[in-house]
Parts: structure tokens; C-alpha cells; sequence
């Protein structure tokens, strides 16, 4: 059966509609940023340039740990979630490449997944093991921990599964592996701090190892959950001392909801630049914990505060700069495909909002200990409505001006529920 594909035709006939509006409020935003000495296409070619990865487990609903309400015509395997990465990689335009997660998408022929990713213009981007759940048929549990686990059967065991990923991710042309951990502890006295810390290395040192020398390994941390007391690798701190103890190729990625609350993580961003350990990012919003909303919704000012670091270091020229940004969430009442768009929009939207920073201005006000202007010097800059420079972006690209807008005109979901019928086996509890 033919699976149906948003065509070109509907996007250009959508953006015929809004194509006068956009016109108009391009040109009038290029007058205003003219007057500030700004060169509206100089924005549009950064934004054409943004790009973020999609996560295979973002594209199911997601659920919390009460329930999960599955959407209609969710992806069943792989190849489905390649064919809805596609559709949002075809509408938003900025995100061409795929981060997979084993077992989950482990793929049966790696060689056609590949291609049947690249007949669609998708790469492969991080690979995530996983060892914070057991799999049918595994024969040591993951239930106290997995690389730090007190049994060395169990290390080798989550140790052989991440050079699995590796090998998998080889296969399909990938040229990152992306490491986080669940081990921890619920209560005080479970875990020796000091030992579990050294036998993350230990285990850590064995992966390295394996990395093609082309590869770089992200070490993500996480301050709570699933273990509520302690984790081994629970701040940047942390990460940072074991990406250095295993060498240049280890680096610390950092997801926006794996803080404790209130951190500045924006200064986390600049001490990891300035470090030269910054993996890159799993974005996201946070209210609470690690909610895994989308990108943007909570702390707009926060993810642009993260991406004034992120464009000061680019603009800085600071050598061997070149972070991986992948999308992390959960869409548990939205349609994913929706959210993802919208999420891939508002970092876009970051982004070139923290290019429009004048930083000669802020370094004076900073040199000249003026914090009010200072303030008012980002916050130009982050209430500027980029919006018109994000669409023609996406328009020249051959996305769409409205992605959400053509998405929903397209019939797209529905006509995905029909391909694929709903498994009563995917109601229970929990993320995808
Ligand atoms: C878990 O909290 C981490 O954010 C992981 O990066 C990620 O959500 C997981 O690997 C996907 O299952
Ligand atoms: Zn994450
Ligand atoms: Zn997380």
C-alpha cells in the first residue's frame, strides 16, 4: 500500500494564501531592524542554517506514569517514524536528521533503514542506548542499576548493549552515541557514592574504547528520577570530571529539564563552552522536573538567555565549537508531529533572536557595570518578532510559511489512522 506523503502542491497552494501577509511583515520588519543596523537577510540565511534533530521517541504520544492516551494513526515501528520525520522535516525544513534509541528502533536490516531514510533527505543523528529498562529474553536485570551496577554481569551486559548502539550506529551513519543512565539510589545507605562513580567510569572507559575515532560520546546527567534520592551522574559538575577523565571525544550534553529547580542553566551552557565540553543539548521545557514539555512553552526568556551564550561563543570564534542540538520531549495531549514543528520553531526563533543581540552595546554596558541597560539590551533583542524571518526561511527552503496550518489542512493524521490501526497492546502506562 502507497503511504500518503504531504506533496508539494499543497504546501505551495498554502503558502500562495499567506504569502502577501508575509510579504508585508517582512518587509516592514527589515525597515525596523535596517534602523538598528541590521540586514534582515543576514538573519534569514542564519535561520535557514539552524538545524535540530527529532527524537524517534517523541513521535508516539508520550504518557505519564498514571496513563497514556495514544493519538490516532501513531507510527508502529521505525519505518513509520522515519516516514512522520520526514513530514515534519518536509513542512519546517530544519530538521533533517533522526536521533534513535535502542532497542526501541533497532532496525533488522540497518542498510535499508538507511536508505530508506535517506530517499527521504533524513541522517542519522546521536544514537540513545538504554538500560533503565529490562527487555524481553534479557538475562540480568537493570532494577538496581545498569553501568554502575554492584554485579559485573550486569555492567558487561549494559557495557555490550552500548557498544551494540555503536555498532547499529555505524551502520547507519551516525557519528554520535548519546549515554544516560538511570542508576541511583531511593533510599540513603542503597549506594556508595564513590564506588558506584567508579564503576561508571570503569564501564564508560570500556565504550570509549569502541568509539570510531570519528565519534564523540555525550554524557547526560540528570539530577533525579527514576531514583529519587541519589543518581550517579546527577549535575554538570559530574559529567564534566568524567567526559575529562575518558578524553577528547567524551563531552556533556545537557537537557534543559535535568536541573535542579531555578539553576541558571544558561551559565552552565557558557562554563561548558568555556570548558570545551559541550556536547550539546536534549531541548525541552520544564515546569516542575524533567516534564519534557515542548521546547519554549514555560521559559521562552530562558531558552533565548541559552541561546545568547550559545551565538555569543559561535560569534566569539571559539575553536572545535560545534553543539548537537536534539529535541527531547514527551507530547502527551498534543499531536507530536505538531509539537516537534512548533518546538524546531521556537529554537529557531532563539536563535535568531540571540543573533540580534548588539553585543559592541553589551560589552560596554557590561565593562561599564550598567546592568539596566544591559537587561534592556537582551531584551530588545528577545522581543523582537522574528516571526516573518523564521517563515521566509522556511519558505525559500520549500517548507511551509504556516506548518501547523498546512499540516492540519493536509488530513495528514487521519489519513495515518487508517494506515495504521490502533494496537490495544499500546494503551498501558509510561513513555513509548
Ligand atoms: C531521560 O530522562 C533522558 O532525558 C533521556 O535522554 C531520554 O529521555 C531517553 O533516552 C529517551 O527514552
Ligand atoms: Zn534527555
Ligand atoms: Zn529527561
Amino acid at each position: 500500500m502507497t503511504q500518503f506523503e504531504i506533496g508539494d502542491g499543497l504546501i505551495a497552494e498554502q503558502n500562495r494564501k499567506a504569502k502577501a501577509w508575509l510579504d508585508e511583515d517582512y518587509e516592514h520588519l527589515g525597515r525596523v531592524l535596517r534602523r538598528r543596523g541590521v540586514e534582515i537577510e543576514d538573519l534569514v540565511k542564519r535561520a535557514q542554517a539552524f538545524r535540530v534533530a527529532v527524537p524517534s521517541w517523541g513521535l508516539g504520544t508520550g504518557g505519564t506514569r498514571f496513563a497514556r492516551f495514544p493519538g490516532v494513526g501513531e507510527p508502529r515501528d521505525v519505518y513509520e517514524k522515519l516516514e512522520d520525520c520526514a513530514t515534519i522535516f518536509k513542512l519546517a525544513r530544519s530538521t533533517p536528521a533522526v536521533s534513535l534509541h535502542i532497542p526501541w528502533d533497532k532496525p533488522d536490516d540497518a542498510a535499508d533503514l538507511k536508505q530508506f531514510a535517506e530517499a527521504r533527505g533524513l541522517r542519522f543523528d546521536a544514537m540513545n542506548s538504554n538500560t533503565f529498562q529490562d527487555q524481553p529474553g534479557q538475562p540480568r536485570s537493570y532494577k538496581f542499576g545498569s553501568l554502575t551496577h554492584t554485579d559485573a554481569e550486569v555492567r558487561r551486559q549494559a557495557i555490550a548493549h552500548n557498544l551494540e548502539c555503536i555498532e547499529i550506529g555505524k551502520a547507519l551513519g551516525s557519528k554520535s552515541h548519546t549515554v544516560w543512565i538511570a542508576d541511583g539510589g531511593n533510599f540513603p545507605g542503597q549506594m556508595h557514592f564513590r564506588r558506584a562513580l567508579e564503576r561508571y567510569l570503569e564501564s564508560l572507559h570500556e565504550i570509549y574504547k569502541a568509539l570510531p575515532s570519528d565519534w564523540r560520546i555525550f554524557l547526560e546527567h540528570k539530577l533525579y528520577e527514576p531514583a529519587f534520592y541519589s543518581t550517579v551522574i546527577n549535575d554538570w559538575g559530574t559529567s564534566y570530571y568524567c567526559a575529562t577523565q575518558l578524553g577528547p571525544q567524551a563531552a556533556c550534553l545537557v537537557d534543559l529539564g535535568h536541573h535542579a529547580p531555578n539553576v541558571n542553566i544558561e551559565m552552565i551552557v557558557a562554563r561548558l563552552i568555556q570548558l570545551g565540553k559541550l556536547a550539546g543539548f536534549h531541548f525541552n521545557d520544564s515546569k516542575y522536573g524533567d516534564d519534557d514539555l515542548d521546547a519554549g512553552s514555560i521559559k521562552p526568556f530562558q531558552l533565548f538567555l541559552i541561546f545568547n551564550e550559545l551565538v555569543d561563543a559561535e560569534l566569539d570564534g571559539t575553536p572545535d565549537f560545534h553543539p548537537a542540538y536534539m529535541l527531547d520531549q514527551s507530547h502527551n495531549v498534543t499531536d507530536p508531529i505538531e509539537s516537534l514543528m512548533m518546538s524546531a520553531g521556537e529554537l529557531a526563533r532563539a536563535y535568531v533572536q540571540a543573533h540580534l543581540v548588539d553585543r559592541d552595546a553589551l560589552g560596554e554596558y557590561q565593562q561599564g557595570n550598567d546592568p539596566l541597560m544591559a537587561l534592556q539590551t537582551l531584551k530588545q533583542a528577545f522581543t523582537t518578532d522574528v516571526g516573518p524571518i523564521l517563515a521566509m526561511a522556511r519558505r525559500r527552503a520549500g517548507g511551509a510559511i504556516d506548518p501547523v496550518g498546512a499540516y492540519r489542512s493536509s488530513g495528514y493524521r487521519q489519513k495515518k489512522s487508517v494506515e495504521r490501526p490502533v494496537s490495544a497492546a499500546r494503551l498501558g502506562a509510561g513513555i513509548v
